[in-house]
């Protein structure tokens, strides 16, 4: 790994936040991809705070902190993720379910399926079922997803699935669901439409289930 993506991975775990934006502008300037910034540096940095949040080394403080850093980090890429868009592939909305703050892979979702040229609303956090449907009904996305981060919220997924029903709204949607304790047979256990692993594979569900590839 260049020397430039050792710093953006420590910036992230240690949480040196006023320092990321200079450290990814470099990675950039010395030709590095937006996309490789974003799987090698930012995210490997995520999956090592975690297990040192899982270890108990670091505690809830730390973490956001590194959450902050890749936030700051990420939006530097943002527009250059944006900008690879081409013509309009459908309406997304988007959000993290009931009761998980969690919302750095959703927006990184989000940047890619802008990238790839859907038009997203962006639910936010905490969306409980009632503000889902009450957002679908009034802009009649194309595709409805939804991210979990914690084992606790996942049923939450279930639960919106089974409001689309009640309110005859199933049929008129697509669900894709996400996160890292989610996977496909839980995707299909709760009657989703799709199971992306991460922004790639969210893009590629995303496409297909408009009917393009
Ligand atoms: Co939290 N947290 N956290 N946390 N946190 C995890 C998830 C955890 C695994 C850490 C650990 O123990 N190792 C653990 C969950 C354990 C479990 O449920 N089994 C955990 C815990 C326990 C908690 C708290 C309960 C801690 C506490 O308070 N005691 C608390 C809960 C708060 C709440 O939500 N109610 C909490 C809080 C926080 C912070 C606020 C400090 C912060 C979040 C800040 C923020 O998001 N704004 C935080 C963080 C940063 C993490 C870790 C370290 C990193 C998450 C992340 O951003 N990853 C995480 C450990 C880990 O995941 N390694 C952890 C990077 C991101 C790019 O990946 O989100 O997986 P990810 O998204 C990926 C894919 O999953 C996928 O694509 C993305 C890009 O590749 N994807 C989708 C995501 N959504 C998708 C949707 C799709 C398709 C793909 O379609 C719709």
């Amino acid at each position: 790994m260049s020397e430039s993506m050792e710093r953006i991975l420590a910036a992230v775990v240690e949480g040196k936040h006023s320092e990321i934006e200079q450290w990814v502008r470099d990675a950039l300037s010395e030709g590095i991809e937006a996309h490789r910034i974003i799987d090698e540096a930012l995210i490997t940095a995520m999956d090592e705070v975690g297990r040192r949040f899982a270890d108990h080394r670091i505690y809830v403080p730390e973490m956001l902190v590194s959450a902050m850093t890749m936030k700051k980090g990420l939006e530097i890429l943002k527009p250059i993720l944006k900008g690879q868009g081409t013509r309009s592939q459908g309406v997304i909305l988007m959000g993290t379910v009931k009761g998980d703050l969690h919302d750095i892979g959703k927006n990184l979702v989000i940047m890619m399926l802008e990238g790839a040229g859907f038009q997203v609303v962006d639910l936010g956090v905490d969306m409980g079922v009632e503000q889902v449907i009450q957002k679908v009904e009034e802009i009649r996305p194309h595709i409805l997803g939804l991210s979990a981060l914690l084992t606790t919220t996942m049923p939450e997924m279930g639960k919106v699935i089974e409001a689309l029903k009640d309110k005859g709204l199933r049929d008129g949607i697509k669900v894709m669901v996400g996160g890292a304790p989610v996977d496909r047979s839980f995707a299909e256990k709760i009657g989703a439409d799709g199971y992306g692993k991460d922004a790639s594979e969210a893009v590629q569900l995303a496409r297909s289930l408009v009917g393009g590839e």
